[in-house]
């Protein structure tokens, strides 16, 4: 396993002589890869340009090198809080410390990715956006802050920028800007925009008859794609939405389905799209905003003066309801004109190519609920890929690397496991890999859920590690087979000097599954565990799994 090395010099050629200051540097600050992705498209298309660029991903680069720079792009993706990405933090504090240099000579320009739905939009962008122009810096474009379906704005973005820089290049006369003709990057054939139709072969419930919450393990073919991933990377989802719920939408608004409108210059059928090309599944502010716009209807205009209650109400319903709610006729370009276009859903991948070499795993916990009015709803991808995708036969796929989320290079390194509920995935593709790479360092698992008896996922696995010897340790909380709640953060501080002995021994730790509750009290017992056991003060010991997440010993994959 390697992590491949994220900072790309440009090759040198013969062909763009610049000043050694003539150097465009583009860092991205990504956690699950979309950034990277947009990084690495523009230091594609800057060289193709042939303007000197260099890519560094954010956690590379030493802020105080950005003196000595003359232009720099900077891509960032959003955590759910507006928190930069793990990749990031370290740049992003000392871009707002009294060690930031003066920054008058520098060019810049920054692309925000995020979720239009979350509070903090964009944050960690609009953040380096201030930072970079109080230290006067400034800006060659202006940022551009994409929702999720950032393609197509942020291909143009990328194409106005770099117009810009080689413009000021040529300016500045010294720099003959001639575009290298290269060879094609050597990308993965299968991506987002080009996925692989991987044939579904198990699609099995592995809770209980007992438990409520319903959770498949699902096996993909990669077939000869060629396909690679590691550990911790994730897989890419492109899910099609339940045909009945599209049926009910349109007899909401009043049509057949068969009128047709246009999506990329292609004309499809309205039913079409609510199935293939529209998030029916979900709803959120914007979406509300403009139909009450749309129809000026009362009962959705009243719900839009309050904006938390419109948030609350936005994260409780989906299309449908709000639908119902507005109770009002449309033709297929107004329905069009409210929906957000469908993006794929990413699941953390639950095998190790080691073990399961052309396969792919995953374990997908079907979101499922009951609304207001009774009506039973479900997650778009998760009831896809639980209820629709078998009959179906294949899914479009594609893997999304996560750097952010990886094992040890050290395979004697210890590794501590939190991973309640779907959140033990990547730790069955760890574990998988540990064992056929025969590495030495001790494992220790944490695995939390409702009961035992109906929720203890892959239960034999673990059993058999054990006994092998592969797992050196397992914790287990279930959370209702108890009067009181018991969860992993609590086993975690009753092993407290266990824990912090493996810490000390340089164990690296990893958190999988809810972000809302379970990883922050994790990291709360974290830091708790750090300030009894190292005797360390509370703000020191918050410092100590700081430098841990800096240093890469305590990395999250939390959704
Ligand atoms: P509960 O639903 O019984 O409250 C996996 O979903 C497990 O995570 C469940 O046992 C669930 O418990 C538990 N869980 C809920 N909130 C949690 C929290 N704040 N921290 C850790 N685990 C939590």
């Amino acid at each position: 396993l390697s992590q491949s090395p994220t900072t790309t010099a440009a090759s040198p050629s013969a062909d763009t002589q610049a000043s050694p200051n003539h150097t465009l540097t583009i860092i991205y600050a990504s956690q699950t890869g979309n950034a990277k992705g947009v990084a690495e498209a523009l230091h594609h298309d800057a060289q193709a340009a042939g303007i000197p660029a260099k890519l560094v991903a954010a956690d590379n680069y030493k802020g105080k090198q950005l003196s000595k720079e003359s232009h720099v792009v900077i891509v960032a993706s959003t955590n759910g809080e507006g928190e930069p990405p793990d990749n990031a933090i370290a740049l992003h504090e000392f871009l707002q410390s009294k060690k930031a240099p003066k920054l008058d000579h520098l060019h810049y320009a920054v692309l925000s990715l995020g979720d239009s739905s979350y509070e903090y939009f964009c944050q960690t962008g609009k953040d380096f956006d201030t930072f970079l122009q109080k230290l006067g810096a400034k800006p060659m474009v202006a940022r551009l802050d994409c929702d999720v379906d950032y393609e197509a704005t942020a291909s143009a973005w990328r194409e106005q920028t770099l117009a810009e820089v080689k413009q000021h290049f040529q300016a500045s006369g010294d720099a003959q800007v001639v575009p290298i003709r290269q060879t094609a990057a050597a990308t993965s054939a299968y991506t987002k925009q080009s996925p692989y139709e991987a044939e579904l072969l198990t699609c099995q419930r592995i809770t209980g008859r007992g438990s409520d919450k319903a959770v498949y393990h699902l096996e993909f073919d990669l077939g000869d794609s060629g396909i690679q991933y590691q550990p911790g990377d994730a897989f890419g989802v492109w899910y099609q939405n339940d045909p009945e719920l599209a049926d009910a939408i349109l007899a909401r608004v009043g049509l057949n389905g068969d009128e047709s409108i246009e999506i990329d210059g292609r004309a499809v059928s309205i039913r079409e799209a609510l199935i293939e090309h529209y998030e029916i599944t979900v709803s959120n502010p914007q979406q509300i905003v403009a139909l009450a716009a749309l129809t000026e209807n009362d009962a959705l205009t009243a719900l839009t003066e309050d904006k938390a209650t419109l948030r609350d109400y936005a994260n409780q319903t989906q299309v449908i309801d709000v639908l119902s709610l507005a109770d009002v006729q449309l033709d297929a370009e107004q329905l069009q004109s409210v929906l957000r276009r469908l993006t794929p859903r990413l699941y953390s991948i639950a095998s190790s190519q080691a073990e399961v070499e052309d396969e792919v795993h995953l374990t997908v916990g079907l979101v499922a609920y009951e609304q207001a009015q009774g009506a039973l709803r479900q997650g778009g991808a998760s009831g896809f890929l639980t209820q629709r995708a078998e009959a179906i036969g294949s899914v479009k796929v594609f893997v999304e690397h996560n750097d952010n989320f990886k094992l040890p290079d050290n395979d004697d390194t210890p590794i501590i496991m939190i991973g309640p509920g779907t959140g033990i995935a990547p730790f069955r593709a760890f574990l998988q890999e540990r064992e056929q790479r025969e590495a030495s360092g001790d494992n220790w698992l944490f695995f939390g859920d409702r009961t035992f008896t109906d929720d203890f996922l892959y239960q034999v696995e673990w059993q058999q590690y054990l006994k092998s010897g592969l797992l050196t340790r397992m914790d287990v909380a279930f959370s209702r087979d108890q009067a009181e709640k018991v969860y992993v953060q609590h086993r975690l501080l009753e092993r407290a000097s266990e824990v912090w002995q493996w810490l000390s021994n340089g164990a690296y730790v990893y958190v999988c599954g809810d972000a809302n509750r379970m990883a922050k009290d994790v990291h709360d017992a974290l830091i708790h565990i750090a300030q009894h056991q190292g005797q360390l003060s509370r703000e020191d010991a918050e410092t100590f799994i700081n430098e841990l997440r800096k240093d890469k010993r305590y990395q999250r994959d939390v959704y």
